[in-house]
């Protein structure tokens, strides 16, 4: 392939989970269909495709029930993998879900020794994770939730989470791992409804942490439109309280079941607003593709789902400074935020300016008369995305 725009560097902080281009396409109506490949594989695969780093859950990698011994040496020739193949460890995860002891959930689990199970699963995952270099530790709730609200009180779920999370944060200091902790939303799926379904909700809950500093989210795009919301937004929010630790790119149509597609193949225009965010901002933490092939591919199919992921962002990427740079674009943006002289604008509070402003008789009529040209600029930006307007790209891409 070109060296070109659209080829995926270390820069790019690309990352895939094994679960992820390890995916076998098992679904609930259907067994695998795609042959096991192993871990030390998927790094080569990985690195085949150009990504930057790798994903696991402790599962992924080690057997729930490996022998010390054994976790021991598939950690190092993991390890050796990674060293060889030049992918980074950036996440680490525990699986609390697949296990059947989780089937009401881990941390919020009626049973004490669930939760305590699920705790000490919490820390050989992050013990596993400092050895292989990675800084950031998703929690994601997978189970945590209800078909029944019957069987607990919801604040007890919350008050449980939070007593872990906290347990989390002091095993992190005292073992110097330097994590920081992402937690990852989810409305629904494996469960009927999960705790905390949105990222906007794990927000209001860090600031009730004991080690709020240390502890982010991690939005994922197909469970904030799970929900139906707007996952832009939802980043925005993160980023903007300094808690946009780490992103899971993929797609998903509304009001459908978990798809997990490849990033921007279902709603490439809320795609492109989410990564011109992210690049406009300066986002500089992992980005992670959360998503697996269709069913319907084979092995050699998972690299054209990965490299499109990446290619995808790319291209959108282009778009963006191509959106950025346009002086149509421009003027718009201008025009509709322009001060009107004379006017009252917001400032600091001060008694004076309150005075001023409460005295001030607005011209509503004439104000709300401004032009909105929305139309003109939604229809700029889709034939930027449509390829009819913007710098076109002088390579070959690939
Ligand atoms: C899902 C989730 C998971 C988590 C992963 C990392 O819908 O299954 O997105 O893929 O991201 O378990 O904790
Ligand atoms: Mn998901
Ligand atoms: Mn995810």
């Amino acid at each position: 392939m070109h060296d070109n725009l659209y080829t995926p560097r270390p820069e790019h902080k690309f990352s895939f989970g094994l679960w992820t281009v390890g995916n076998r396409g098992r679904d609930p109506f259907g067994d695998a269909v795609r042959p096991p490949v192993k871990p030390n594989d998927l790094v080569r695969l990985i690195a085949e495709v150009g990504a930057w780093g790798v994903n696991l859950h402790d599962n992924d990698l080690v057997p729930i029930d490996a022998s010390a011994i054994d976790r021991d040496r598939i950690v190092r020739e993991f390890k050796n993998t990674c060293a060889n193949q030049g992918v980074v460890t950036s996440m680490v995860s525990a699986n609390l879900f697949f296990d059947p002891i989780f089937r009401d959930g881990a941390f919020t689990s009626n049973d004490p020794a669930v939760r305590a199970y699920a705790l000490q699963k919490t820390l050989r995952a992050m013990d596993l994770g400092a050895e292989l270099g990675a800084k950031t530790y998703v929690i994601w709730g997978g189970r945590e939730g209800t078909e029944t609200d019957a069987c607990r009180r919801p604040d007890e779920a919350i008050a449980r989470l939070r007593d872990a999370i906290n347990y989390v944060c002091e095993y992190n200091l005292a073992n110097k791992y330097g994590y920081r902790i992402a937690l990852e939303a989810k409305p629904n799926e494996p469960r009927g409804d999960t705790y905390f379904p949105t990222t906007g909700a794990y927000l209001g809950f860090i600031d009730s942490l004991a080690h709020a500093d240390m502890v982010g989210v991690n939005p994922e795009v197909a469970h904030e439109h799970m929900a139906g919301l707007n996952i832009t937004h939802a980043v925005a929010q993160a980023w903007e309280a300094g808690k946009l630790f780490h992103i899971d790119l993929n797609d998903q149509v509304i009001g459908r079941y978990d798809q997990d597609f490849r990033f921007a193949s279902a709603n490439p225009k809320a795609a492109f607003f989410l990564v011109k965010f992210l690049e406009d901002v300066g986002y500089d933490n992992p980005r992670h593709f959360d998503a697996h092939a269709y069913r319907t591919e084979d092995n050699e199919g998972v690299k054209d789902f990965a490299r499109g992921c990446m290619r995808n962002y790319l291209v959108l990427k282009e778009k963006a400074l191509c959106w950025n740079a346009d002086a149509e674009i421009q003027e718009i943006l201008t025009e509709i935020s322009s001060a009107r002289p004379g006017v009252p604008t917001v400032e600091k509070f001060r008694e004076s300016h309150a005075k001023e402003l409460l005295g001030y008789r607005f011209d509503r009529d004439q104000i709300g008369m401004r032009r909105l040209p929305y139309e003109r600029l939604d229809q700029l930006t889709i034939d930027i995305l449509l390829g009819v307007r913007g710098r076109r790209s002088t390579v070959n891409s690939g």
